[in-house]
């Protein structure tokens, strides 16, 4: 596989923790660094192309919703948001949903923490589209417990919806991960998607810190067994 500049430019920023380009800062993080800095959070935004992973991504990060469609490489962005009192970060990479960009899939999602799958609810294809990209995150990150909640957007267009409602509950029980319906246009249910992402991560760390001191051996993380083919 071959990368061209951006694309190395871009997993370099990810290896290297999230440096962020100036343009896609949020204003203030560029500012002289404090002691202790909060906690980062790393969020991956998952889906089709054209589902609205930019766009919830945008109306969260500057309460604004773009209309024009511009498909996406790779961009990341770090906010200071507080969460339930504390004052953390989260980073949030927005990923191509388009073909295209498949091969270099693997590379983003091993910098997840957590992951929104976004599928449109207009559209069957990115819904059918979420198990492909479930398989995948749970492939790289060898854990079937990663913070994951299934996105359904684009609930402002509720006459145009061809995704059952049955349909999206039942694949997120089977999965066992929340399942949220979002508007990145009305902003409905956008930032609970990043908060009720970011509080399964923090609990997540919690779990994994407890573990590493002992208190809980792993309780709440399943590895996958590795298959013998
Ligand atoms: N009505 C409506 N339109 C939306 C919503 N979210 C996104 N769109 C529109 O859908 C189109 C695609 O949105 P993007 O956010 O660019 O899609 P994407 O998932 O980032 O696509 P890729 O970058 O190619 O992976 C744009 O024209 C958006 O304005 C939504 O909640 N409601
Ligand atoms: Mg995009």
């Amino acid at each position: 596989m071959e990368l061209n500049v951006s694309e190395l430019f871009m997993l370099r920023k990810i290896y290297m923790g999230g440096m962020m380009c100036p343009r896609l800062l949020a204003p203030g993080a560029m500012s002289k660094k404090p002691a202790t800095q909060p906690t980062l959070h790393k969020v991956i935004m998952v889906g089709s192309g054209g589902v609205g992973k930019s766009a919830l991504t945008l109306q969260f990060m500057y309460d604004e919703f773009v209309e024009d469609y511009e498909p996406t490489k790779a961009d990341s962005y770090r906010k200071k948001v507080v969460l339930d009192g504390e004052e953390v970060q989260i980073d949030i990479l927005d990923t191509a949903g388009q073909e295209d960009y498949a091969a270099i899939r693997d590379n983003y999602f091993r910098s997840g923490e957590g992951f929104l799958c976004v599928f449109s609810i207009t559209e069957p294809e990115s819904f059918d589209a979420t198990q492909e990209f479930r398989e995948q995150i749970l492939r790289v990150k060898n854990d079937e417990n990663i913070p994951f909640l299934l996105v359904g957007n684009k609930s402002d267009l509720g006459d145009k919806r061809r995704v059952p409602l049955d349909a999206c509950r039942e694949r997120a029980a089977a999965w066992r991960v929340p399942y949220v319906e979002t508007s990145a246009k009305t902003r409905e249910n956008v930032d609970k998607v990043f908060f009720d992402l970011m509080r399964e991560i923090r609990s997540r760390k919690s779990d994994d810190s407890r573990a590493t001191n002992g208190d809980v051996k792993g309780k709440r993380r399943r590895r996958m067994k590795c298959a013998i083919l």
